[in-house]
C-alpha cells in the first residue's frame, strides 16, 4: 500500500520510504502478512482454556467439548483481555509503591519525594493523619494502604472515597465494588477456567470491576506516587514529531511506560561530566526524547520533546541516528531489536520482567537506578562513533505544544478551584469534555481518527482531554497550542483565550487516565450528581491494547459514554455484543459506540452532551 494511505503524517511517510527502500520490514508489512486474519478469534469464538479443546463455534459445532456456547466463550475471552490490561497499568502502579518504599527505607539515594505536600494531600484524604508527623512516617502508612488495595483484605480499594456516593451505591448493587487490584485479576482467571462462571453478563460485570481496580486503585496509584515522587506537572512548552531527533547529538530514546527508569536516564544525561564525554566524541549533545508513554510522563514533568507515539517507534529507528532505545515495558514492539540491529541503534531493556531477545540487558532497581543509568548513556555515547552518516535522515521540522495539564495546574489555572469551569459549562462556553485516548493500530491510517475527533469536537466547543499515544497526534497537528483555539467554536474559543491554554489539553500518559477520572469525579461532587449525569465522554479511536479495553471499561463503568473506533473480539456473541453497545447503559448509566469515522463519532458525542445538559437543565 502507498505510505499515504499508511499514516496521515510526512514523518512517517518519510521513514516508511527509507524503511521500504533499506528492506526494512514493519507493523504494516507484518499485518498484511497476517492478513485475512483468522475469523473465529476475530469474532471471540475460539477458546483454548483446556486441552479438551480447542474449541471454536460453528454453525455445525455450537458448542464447545465441555457445553460452551459462543456468549460464555466470547465473555471468557473478553474478560481475560480487561484482565490483561488492568494487571499491566496496575503492576507499574505496585512498581511506584515499591520505590516510595525504598525511599522511606532509606535503600535509595536515586529517588526522593518531590512533592511533599501533595504526598500529605493524598494522605489526608485517605483518612491518614497528618498533623504533627514526619513526611517519611505519613508515606509509612501510605505504602501499607497501597500495598493493600492490591491484596484481598480491604472491601474496597481506598480511592473510592474520591466516587460520587450514588456511583459507589450502584456499584455495590451489582457486585462491581472494586476490592482489590490482584484479588479482581486473579478472579477473572478463576472465574475464567473451565467450569466455574458460565453466565456471560455475570462474567461481563466480574470484567467491570477488575476494570474498576484499574482505574481507581493500580492507574490512579500510580499517576499519584509518580507526582510525589518526580513532581506534580505543571504548563510548559515543548515539541513533537521525529525532529525531536537531533543530527549533531547522541539521541536516546526512552520507551515504555513507567517514568522510574526513564528519569534515571534523563537525570544522567543531564551530568555535565557525561555531556562533556559527548562532546569529547564530536556530539554537540545528548538528546533525550520521547516515545509512548514514558515519553508522555517526561513530557508532562520535565518537558523533553516527543519522537513519537505507538507507530513511530519502529521509524524513529529508521532514522539512522539513534544511539539507543531504552526500554521497561509494556507497548515496545519485538521488532524494534531486529531493526536497531539494522543499524548502529542499541536496544536496551531495563526490567526484569520484559526481556527481549537480543537486547543488551541492564537490572534496574531503585538501589542501583542511577548508576545504571549513567553505564547505559555512556554506551549511547560511545555509539555515536558508530553511527553511518550517509544512512541518517531526519525529516521536518519539530512542532511546538504546550503540555503539563495535571488537575493540580488545571485548578491552579482557574484560580484555585473548579468553580469557573462548572460555570464555563453551565454557561455552555465549554458544552462538555470527551478524553480522547490510547493508541495507534496499523488497522487505521495512523492518527486520521484520533486527530479528526479532536478537530470536530472542539468545533463544538466540546473541550479535549488527550493521554498516552493521542497526545504527539495531537501535538503533531498543532493542536496543543493555545493558537489552536481559532479551530475552536465561539464559546471554548473564548475560554482559552482568556486562560491562554490550548482546546486540547495533555493530560499525561494512559495511567493518567485516572486524572480524568478524579475530574469528573470532582465535577460531578461539585454539581452533586453522578458522573454518568455530566456532560462528558471518552474516546479511544485508534486503540489496539489490552490496556485501552480496561481503560474503555472502567470509564464506562463509572458511567461515562465511550467510543471505540472498532470493536474489541466480541462480536461472535450477540450477548455480549448487545451488553456492550446498549444494555450497559440500563446498568451503569452509559455504555460503548463503535463508529469508525471521526465526524459520525463527533456527532454522536453532540447529541449525547446536549442530552445530558440538558437533563441537568443547562
Ligand atoms: O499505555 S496509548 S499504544 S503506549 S496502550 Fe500503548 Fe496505546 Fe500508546 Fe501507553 Ni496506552
Ligand atoms: Fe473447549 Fe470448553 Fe475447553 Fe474452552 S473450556 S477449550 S470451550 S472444552
Amino acid at each position: 500500500r502507498p505510505v499515504e494511505a499508511l499514516s496521515i503524517w510526512e514523518d512517517a511517510r518519510a521513514m516508511l520510504t527509507k524503511a521500504r527502500a533499506e528492506g526494512i520490514e514493519t507493523a504494516h508489512e507484518r499485518l498484511q502478512q497476517q492478513t485475512p486474519h483468522c475469523k473465529f478469534c476475530e469474532l471471540g469464538v475460539s477458546c483454548r482454556n483446556c486441552t479438551m479443546g480447542p474449541c471454536k463455534i460453528t454453525p455445525k459445532a455450537p458448542r464447545g467439548v465441555c457445553g460452551a456456547d459462543a456468549d460464555v466463550i466470547v465473555a471468557r475471552n473478553f474478560g481475560r483481555f480487561v484482565a490483561g490490561g488492568s494487571a499491566g497499568h496496575s503492576d507499574h502502579g505496585r512498581d511506584l509503591v515499591e520505590v516510595l518504599e525504598s525511599i522511606v527505607e532509606g535503600s535509595t539515594s536515586d529517588y526522593r519525594i518531590t512533592d511533599e505536600a501533595k504526598l500529605r494531600r493524598i494522605a489526608a484524604e485517605l483518612g491518614v493523619t497528618v498533623e504533627d508527623r514526619s513526611t517519611m512516617d505519613i508515606a509509612a502508612e501510605l505504602i501499607d494502604i497501597f500495598y493493600a488495595d492490591f491484596g484481598s483484605r480491604k472491601k474496597e480499594v481506598a480511592f473510592l472515597c474520591r466516587v460520587p456516593a450514588k456511583r459507589r451505591e450502584l456499584w455495590d448493587r451489582l457486585g462491581m465494588t472494586p476490592r482489590g487490584v490482584d484479588r479482581e485479576i486473579a478472579e477473572m482467571m478463576h472465574r475464567t477456567h473451565m467450569g466455574c462462571d458460565n453466565d456471560a453478563p455475570n462474567t461481563l460485570i466480574h470484567a467491570a470491576r477488575t476494570a474498576l481496580a484499574d482505574g481507581w486503585a493500580g492507574s490512579m496509584i500510580g499517576t499519584e506516587l509518580s507526582d510525589v515522587i518526580f513532581g506534580t506537572p505543571q504548563p510548559s512548552m515543548s515539541h513533537a514529531n521525529l525532529a525531536a531527533i537531533k543530527k549533531d547529538k547522541v539521541n536516546i530514546l526512552v520507551h515504555g511506560h513507567n517514568p522510574v527508569v526513564s528519569e534515571m536516564i534523563l537525570a544522567a544525561a543531564r551530568e555535565p561530566a557525561l555531556i562533556a564525554e559527548a562532546e569529547a566524541m564530536g556530539a554537540q549533545g545528548i538528546n533525550v526524547a520521547g516515545l509512548c508513554c514514558t515519553g508522555n510522563e517526561l513530557l508532562m514533568r520535565q518537558g523533553i520533546p516527543m519522537a513519537g507515539n505507538h507507530l513511530m517507534t519502529e521509524l524513529a529507528i529508521v532514522t539512522g541516528a539513534v544511539e539507543a532505545v531504552v526500554v521497561d515495558y509494556q507497548c515496545i514492539m519485538p521488532s524494534l531489536v531486529q531493526i536497531a540491529g539494522c543499524y548502529h541503534t542499541l536496544f536496551i531493556d531495563t526490567a526484569q520482567k520484559a526481556r527481549f531477545t537480543g537486547a543488551v540487558h541492564f537490572d534496574i532497581h531503585p538501589h542501583n537506578a542511577l548508576e545504571q543509568a549513567r553505564e547505559i548513556v555512556r554506551m549511547a555515547v560511545q555509539a555515536y562513533a558508530r553511527r553511518d552518516a550517509s544512512r541518517v535522515q531526519i525529516p521536518g521540522e519539530p512542532v511546538n505544544i504546550m503540555t503539563g495539564f495535571s488537575n493540580e495546574a488545571v485548578i491552579a489555572a482557574l484560580g484555585g478551584s473548579l468553580d469557573p469551569l462548572v460555570q464555563a459549562i453551565a454557561a455552555g462556553d465549554i458544552r462538555g469534555a470527551v478524553g480522547i485516548v490510547g493508541c495507534n493500530n496499523p488497522k487505521f491510517q495512523q492518527d486520521s481518527m484520533n486527530v479528526g475527533l479532536a478537530k470536530e469536537l472542539i468545533k463544538k466547543d466540546i473541550l479535549v482531554l488527550v493521554t498516552g499515544c493521542v497526545t504527539t497526534a495531537a501535538g503533531k497537528a498543532g493542536l496543543l497550542l493555545p493558537e489552536a483555539a481559532e479551530q475552536a467554536g465561539p464559546g471554548l474559543r473564548k475560554i482559552c483565550g482568556a486562560l491562554g491554554i490550548p482546546p486540547v489539553l495533555h493530560y499525561g500518559s494512559c495511567v493518567d487516565n485516572s486524572r480524568i477520572l478524579q475530574l469528573c469525579a470532582a465535577l460531578a461532587n461539585a454539581l452533586g450528581v453522578d458522573i454518568s449525569d455530566l456532560p462528558v465522554g471518552a474516546s479511544s479511536p485508534e486503540w489496539y491494547s489490552e490496556k485501552a479495553a480496561a481503560i474503555g471499561l472502567y470509564a464506562v463503568a463509572s458511567g461515562i459514554y465511550t467510543h471505540l473506533g472498532h470493536p474489541p473480539h466480541i462480536l461472535g456473541s450477540q450477548t455480549v455484543t448487545d451488553l456492550a453497545v446498549s444494555g450497559l447503559e440500563d446498568l451503569v448509566g452509559a455504555s460503548f459506540f463503535i463508529e469508525p469515522d471521526p465526524v459520525k463519532a463527533a456527532l454522536a458525542f453532540d447529541l449525547r452532551i446536549r442530552a445530558k445538559r440538558k437533563a441537568l437543565g443547562l
